[in-house]
């Protein structure tokens, strides 16, 4: 492969410089503006080195223009970037911090207090945004796009979650894509509503943003008010986001006066492109959204480990349940539970997939990384079938796995973390179809002997030491979980208890 430099985002930006990049709660920023702080806080992240030699730099920064000059000072600096969540508690950025063995953590004021007490403890380099984005700029190295760009944590079949390495290559090829796939331009402008430490928030909207010079209006999260005023009130011109925001919107515009509709409509209608993903779209979603807004949601498929992979057509026809063809440099084969590659349409199989567009590694997992291939193929452990050259998403391969609110989270991180809980013998998590999370977390619990536990104290306890989204929403109390012959938790038969309950 020609590897080319990293900067190509960078010199990108040098050609919009006088337009306008972000807007969020504190202002609008322009390119020359990003491009500056940028580079001063390559310069402070540096300290005198020449080039940070892919060290990790985690940072912990809010939605806005803050997060983006960070995330690019860390690239132009030579390091690798660890997103950290601002939902989540002590125990989740401490695992990351500690997985990904960054050296300095870069955190937003707001956050000091959260981050400060692990960066003692760990003795790691603290630098405030506020010192870092205002320093001086000194030359800066070139970097070679091959090189490692970024570090997110997805959760998988097996214990915490694992690092997903991507190279600057890995990146320009998914946002490339996706800027040719739906026809992205300067004139675009985007209202970011997504969480920035996973690939829907970070690719899709925010680097294809600027890839293109385009708008990129960033709130702090999402709030269904607040999105319909934007809408109202800003010439945007796209909107992607996971089925349960789109839920959201929906309720919200339900309960709305009928002049407030109509302002509703007349918003939606200046949009050229909706889009859904991260979870499967329900067709009475796509029905729904599209009665109110007269847009069709465009739904595409995606995962950490490749970026976006399939999609519906920008023009043309988006059947509904289906997620369209492969995106432009991605190859897609379905391979069926011999091993062997599906030929006829109309056959399930594992998706899997190659390109530019795929990962590099687990970070410091050799092993998973290798597990994770077949014969050069990436294994995206999701089932999906082929009809008239377009797909559609059957499921996942474990029951392991849960989608919630557009979260991957794995059911067996969350009993590993339960069972530390003092009144728990023994528990199993499974995901439960919800019309509102796609799928909620569900919890079935042994007590130890004469313990109490309720749902309330539960989650309180879980939500110090899990993201919001892993903490289950509920709980059944039994005797014994339901096992197999071999003493194996069957996971359908705890689903049973909570679907009953329906
Ligand atoms: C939060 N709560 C939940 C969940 N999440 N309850 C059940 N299930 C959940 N998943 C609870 C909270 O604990 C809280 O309860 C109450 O709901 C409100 O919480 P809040 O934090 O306000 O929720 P929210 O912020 O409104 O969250 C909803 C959301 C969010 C905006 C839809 O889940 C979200 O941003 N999802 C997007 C995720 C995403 O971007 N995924 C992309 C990754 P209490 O009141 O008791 O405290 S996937 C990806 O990148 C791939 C590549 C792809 O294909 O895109
Ligand atoms: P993540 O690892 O968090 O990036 O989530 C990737 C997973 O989300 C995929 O493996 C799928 O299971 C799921 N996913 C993403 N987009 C869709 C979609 N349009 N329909 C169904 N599942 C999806």
């Amino acid at each position: 492969m020609t590897h080319h430099n990293q900067a190509q985002l960078f010199a990108r930006a040098a050609e919009f410089a006088s337009r306008t990049a972000l807007i969020d709660l504190n202002g609008q920023y322009t390119y020359q503006q990003l491009l500056d702080a940028s580079a001063g806080a390559a310069t402070g992240l540096l300290a005198g080195a020449d080039d940070l030699q892919e060290d990790r730099v985690a940072f912990l920064v809010p939605s806005g223009f803050d997060y983006v000059a960070t995330q690019w000072g860390i690239w132009r600096a030579g390091g690798i970037a660890v997103p950290l969540a601002v939902s989540h508690p002590r125990p989740e950025l401490e695992y990351v911090i500690t997985d990904a063995d960054a050296a300095t953590v870069v955190v937003h004021p707001e956050f000091a207090e959260r981050l400060r007490p692990i960066a003692q403890e760990l003795d790691l380099r603290f630098i405030l945004t506020t010192d870092l984005l205002t320093g001086a700029a000194a030359p800066l190295p070139e970097v070679d796009a091959g090189r490692r760009a970024m570090i997110l944590y997805t959760s998988g079949t097996t214990g915490k979650p694992k690092g997903v390495v991507s190279t600057h290559d890995n990146i320009q090829a998914q946002v490339t894509a996706l800027i040719s796939a739906w026809g992205w331009t300067p004139d675009d402008h985007i209202l970011h509503v997504l969480p920035l430490h996973h690939t829907h928030g970070i690719i899709n909207v925010l680097t294809c943003a600027l890839w293109s010079g385009a708008i990129c209006q960033m709130l702090p999260g999402f709030k269904a008010d607040e999105v319909w005023l934007r809408f109202i009130d800003s010439d945007l011109t796209l909107f992607m986001a996971v089925p349960t925001i789109y839920n959201r919107l929906i309720a919200a515009w339900e309960v709305a006066s009928v002049a407030e509709k109509e302002a509703m409509a007349a918003a939606c209608a200046r949009f050229r492109l909706m889009v859904s993903g991260s979870a499967a779209l329900p067709v009475s979603v796509l029905e729904q959204w599209e009665a109110i807004s007269g847009q069709r949601l465009l739904e595409r498929y995606g995962m950490t480990e490749i970026g976006m992979a399939l999609s519906n057509p920008l023009y043309g026809e988006r059947v509904p349940g289906f997620v369209g063809s492969p995106l432009p440099t991605v190859e897609i084969r379905l391979v069926d539970d011999n091993g062997q590659v599906v030929t006829v349409d109309g056959t399930p199989g594992e998706i899997q997939v190659k390109g530019p567009n795929v990962f590099l590694e687990y970070w410091r997992r050799p092993e998973a990384t290798a597990e994770a291939f077949q014969d050069g193929w990436f294994r995206t452990g999701d089932t999906a079938v082929r009809e008239n050259s377009i797909y559609r998403i059957l499921g996942r391969n474990s029951v392991d796995i849960i989608k919630t609110g557009g979260y991957k989270v794995s059911a067996l991180e969350i009993e590993e973390t339960l069972r530390t809980h003092p009144n728990i013998q023994e528990c199993a998590v499974v995901g439960i179809a919800d019309p509102k999370w796609g799928e909620r977390v569900c919890v079935a619990l042994v007590l130890k002997p004469d313990h109490q536990l309720t749902l309330e104290d539960l989650r309180d306890w879980a939500k110090e030491r899990l993201a919001p989204y892993k903490v289950p929403a509920d709980m059944q109390l039994v005797a014994d979980l339901p096992r197999n012959a071999m003493g194996k938790v069957t996971k359908p038969e705890v689903k049973k208890l909570f679907e009953v309950e329906n």
